[in-house]
């Protein structure tokens, strides 16, 4: 509900005809499906996040742009930037400094209305996520399309079996969250669990809890394409030396 009044506000500030305004909307967009396949990057979706409802403050001092460019020059196949002010303390502006490097960009926040993909677009992503937990299986469609249409990637997440329903055509990855979002325990296996049950066809990302390069081994020799990663990195004073190690 907080986002649907967040969204409000925006969209009465800024029109869709002025985000398509936007220099970034015109850009051409980096493919991570291409990157995933790219055996010299390392599979890591790294993560910009300076807080979380489960963890509170991770990391308050970090510097975007630095971390960022950090993550991308040490082989980061794609980087993740929260835009959720509320619950991650994110904004639009770190995707927007995030861009300056030429690796492909997640907008990591809820999607709930279609004026955010026109503004994922316009502050310089090239992938969005659809938390098939927060939507029904026709919005995850829907939503699909109006980002192909912007030429955005889709990365669907899913927790459960059930949620494997969700999957259409127009979705390009598969990511399994393993964190629980009610108890907010973390569980490996939930990927482990569920991808079998993947389209062979959509890149398989596993999602959170990932703090080794054990468990990253564990989940490529199961078939995962992409690993997720945000906290281990930024609960480090300095991120950047975390994702060199
Ligand atoms: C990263 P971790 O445990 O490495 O910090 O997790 C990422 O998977 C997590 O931030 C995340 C997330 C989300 C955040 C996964 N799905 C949906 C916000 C919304």
């Amino acid at each position: 509900a907080h986002k649907k009044q967040e969204v409000a506000s925006r969209k009465s500030l800024v029109t869709i005809a002025e985000l398509e305004a936007y220099p970034a909307f015109s850009r051409k967009t980096i493919s991570l499906h291409q990157s995933l396949l790219d055996e010299s990057k390392t599979g890591i979706i790294a993560e910009f996040k300076r807080k979380s409802p489960s963890k509170g403050i991770i990391n308050s001092q970090a510097d975007v742009t630095k971390v960022t460019g950090a993550y991308a020059l040490y082989g980061a196949s794609g980087l993740s930037v929260l835009t959720d002010a509320t619950f991650f303390g994110g904004n639009d502006t770190d995707l927007e400094a995030a861009r300056r490097n030429n690796t492909p960009i997640l907008r990591k926040d809820f999607m709930i209305d279609e004026y955010q993909f026109y503004e994922a677009r316009a502050i310089g992503a090239d992938v969005i996520l659809l938390i098939a937990a927060c939507l029904t299986p026709a919005q995850v469609k829907a939503f699909a399309q109006l980002s192909k249409s912007l030429q955005l990637e889709v990365l669907l997440e899913i927790h459960n079996e059930e949620e494997l329903g969700h999957i259409c055509a127009e979705v390009d990855f598969v990511g399994v969250n393993n964190r629980n979002l009610k108890t907010f325990t973390v569980d490996i296996n939930t990927s482990l669990q569920l991808f079998p049950h993947i389209p062979a066809d959509k890149p398989a990302i596993a999602e959170s809890g990932i703090s080794n390069v054990d468990t990253i081994v564990t989940l490529k020799q199961a078939g995962f394409k992409g690993f997720l990663i945000g906290e281990n990195f930024m609960k480090q004073p300095d991120p950047t030396i975390a994702f060199a190690d």
